[in-house]
């Protein structure tokens, strides 16, 4: 990061049932009362309601973190750090972790995912590319606006046993959310004209990167959910504080 801050928004996705290994691997080591949520670090607020999956990586020792008297966040040692400054942990300035749980054991959780079209939940999923450096080590996958989500959202449909999950984990429907001159499904076009074929192909992702986010803010209007119509650049704030005030995320930067 150069000079400036990100403003992110703290989505909390809540757990609805563990992977097995997960539920082996916390067995006893949480309050029975506890609320737990993945929460990804997104700058894109607006486009929630194409959520398909959730990304973590499986390279990653994620922690568990005490928020409130109920809730308890899953998120790297470094963004709980950051936020614990922010007045968002339980106290402020500490920031024990509760317990660890790797990212490879989460996959297949289900979640839920705050204004998603996928109102029954959606699957955690692996994307080896988060940095541990970022936001909260968490990705909540928007394969319509976001080029790498769709790319791996992709990879995970055609590899499916490679990557060890269960197929239909990854083929929940893309949605279009924004309309842009390059069409509604801004994140497929890009990837498709770039002929970027993995996930890996992290050079022309970055471009592709680049033009969704300038397209969709600039160029881009809602066709979904309770600001259609506006343009993304109005609807921005709009939807991030709806999803505040309902208790559903919080602002968190770095
Ligand atoms: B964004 P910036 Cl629809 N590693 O959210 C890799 N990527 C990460 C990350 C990490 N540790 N933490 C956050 N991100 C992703 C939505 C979205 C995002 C859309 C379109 C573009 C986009 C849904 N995924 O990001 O380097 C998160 O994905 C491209 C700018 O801080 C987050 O917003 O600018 C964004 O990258 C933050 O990246």
């Amino acid at each position: 990061e150069g000079v400036g801050s990100q403003e992110y928004t703290g989505l909390k996705m809540k757990v609805l049932e563990w992977a097995p290994k997960a539920r082996e691997s916390l067995e006893g080591k949480l309050p029975a009362d506890a609320n737990v949520f993945l929460v990804p670090a997104t700058l894109r607020p607006e486009t929630m309601y194409g959520q398909n999956a959730v990304f973590v990586s499986p390279k990653i020792t994620y922690g568990i973190f005490k928020a409130s008297d109920t809730d308890y966040y899953v998120i790297t040692h470094r963004a709980a750090r950051n936020m614990a400054y922010q007045g968002i942990l339980f106290k402020e300035g500490e920031f024990p972790s509760v317990t660890e749980i790797d990212g490879s054991a989460m996959i297949g959780t289900l979640v839920n995912a705050p204004l998603s079209v996928h109102t029954g939940g959606v699957r955690v999923l692996p994307m080896e590319s988060i940095l541990p450096t970022k936001g909260t080590g968490v990705v909540t996958s928007v394969p319509s606006d976001s080029p790498a989500d769709y790319v791996m959202t992709m990879d995970l449909r055609k590899k499916a046993a490679y990557y060890g999950i269960e197929q239909e984990w990854a083929e929940l429907e893309i949605i279009p959310i924004i309309d842009t001159p390059t069409g509604d499904l801004i994140a497929k076009s890009l990837v498709e004209s770039l002929k970027i074929s993995s996930p890996k192909d992290t050079v022309q992702l970055e471009k592709a990167k680049d033009t969704a986010y300038t397209e969709g803010y600039y160029k881009g209007r809602m066709k979904i959910g309770a600001w259609s119509g506006q343009s993304v650049e109005q609807a921005k704030p709009l939807v991030r504080k709806h999803l505040i005030d309902e208790g559903l995320a919080f602002p968190y930067a770095e």
